[in-house]
């Protein structure tokens, strides 16, 4: 499968290619514009998402309800681009709307600028923006939905914003959401962002999805190459890698038991991952976002053009999106296993898919005790 978005932040919309999905998923719209809506809440966003109404408008591959085979297009309008007409304009304007020079320490200004040649950092501001993110969420309930034919679920939760951990019991944890919000509202009032930690699941998983035989194809480095090039992520676990390169090996890999002729684990602190496939278990994988680039109390910079030393530009941003980033992380995630599914099971139809799953399962058990 194959997955590919275009379009700017400002512009007219996103638009997202997905290309490889079997025939016979159960799709629609509605199932991908609740992760859409998800991706707009959050305690901290920028004043963008109370413009922007994030709906998908299906342009092929979906007819009655069920996917054809064909390349899914999915299309978001962009509210807000009314407003961006002549600096968006797709055909030089008489009288050009002022030039973005003075550069963001932590976004892709810079290195966006020097290697595309611009002289106006809002060439690369338009694609680099998270609002692409939108465009993977989209794609991600497409994948989402692959997912489903064989009970494989994706979620997320927010584990951390900036120093405030939740607990163990997440989203019941009301004391600590309130300390999230206060920091959150902390830094906002200090013209300051603040990153954060998302925590993500996917159940219902099939051991020997992605491969131990070559370097490319290992499903860990399949998803973290996925999670790690959503905007803002700057780091990835799976289970608790980095506490466990700290402990001996008795303390961390995950005993081995057959229960009801079923291999199972005691615990699952490999997140559900061995020697680049998946083991049956959950898998379990963390990211960590830096904190949102936009500083409304700029930063030390310098101007692109005249080099000259300016506080970086401001214009408009969120304080925090962590909650927006865990469903961006589903949907990448999502993605990758939809993607590891079909190059397993190599299915042109749900229904095959569905029928090659269950017999496979059914011999996922010790040797002697196959039917
Ligand atoms: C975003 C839309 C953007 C930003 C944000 C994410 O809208 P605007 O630039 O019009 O305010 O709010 O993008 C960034 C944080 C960024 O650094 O580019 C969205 O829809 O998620």
């Amino acid at each position: 499968m194959r997955l590919v978005t275009a379009g700017e932040s400002h512009g007219p919309g996103l638009v997202t290619v997905i290309d490889g999905v079997p025939a016979g998923v159960t799709l629609a719209p509605a199932d991908i514009d609740v992760d859409l809506r998800r991706r707009q809440l959050g305690y901290g966003r920028g004043a963008r998402q109370k413009i922007e109404r994030d709906a998908v408008h299906i342009t092929g591959g979906v007819r009655h309800g069920r996917t054809t085979g064909a390349p899914i297009a999915l299309q978001i309008a962009n509210r807000d681009a009314v407003n961006w007409e002549r600096v968006m304009s797709v055909e030089p304007v008489v009288d050009p709307p002022e030039a973005v020079t003075r550069l963001r320490p932590g976004h892709a200004d810079l290195a966006g600028a020097l290697k595309f040649g611009h002289d106006d950092v809002r060439d690369v501001i338009e694609r680099s923006s998270a609002r692409e993110t939108a465009a993977r969420v989209a794609g991600g309930g497409v994948a989402k939905a692959i997912l489903r034919v064989v009970g494989i679920e994706v979620r997320s939760e927010t584990k951390a914003i900036g120093d405030v951990e939740a607990s163990e019991v997440r989203s019941s944890d009301a004391a600590k959401a309130g300390a999230m919000v206060a920091a959150i509202s902390a830094a906002r009032d200090a013209g300051d962002t603040l990153g954060g930690v998302v925590a993500l699941r996917a159940s219902g998983m099939i051991a020997g999805l992605g491969t131990v035989a070559q370097w490319d194809r290992r499903l860990d480095g399949r998803i973290a190459q996925a999670l790690m090039s959503i905007q803002s992520a700057k780091g990835v676990q799976f289970g608790d890698a980095f506490a466990a390169a700290r402990e001996r090996g008795s303390a961390v890999h995950d005993p081995i038991a057959v229960q009801g002729g079923r291999f199972v684990r005691s615990r699952n602190r490999a997140g559900g991952l061995e020697g680049g496939m998946s083991n049956g278990e959950d898998v379990l994988v963390e990211v960590a976002f830096k904190p949102i680039s936009t500083l409304m109390k700029p930063l030390p910079s310098a101007d692109l053009r005249t080099g000259e030393a300016a506080p970086a530009h401001v214009e408009r941003s969120d304080v925090c999106v962590i909650p927006a980033a865990g469903v961006v992380a589903e949907a990448m995630l999502a993605f990758v296993l939809a993607d590891a599914l079909l190059e397993k099971f190599g299915c042109d139809t749900a229904d095959d898919l569905r029928a090659a799953v269950d017999r496979y399962r059914a011999r996922l058990r010790p040797i002697d005790q196959r039917g």
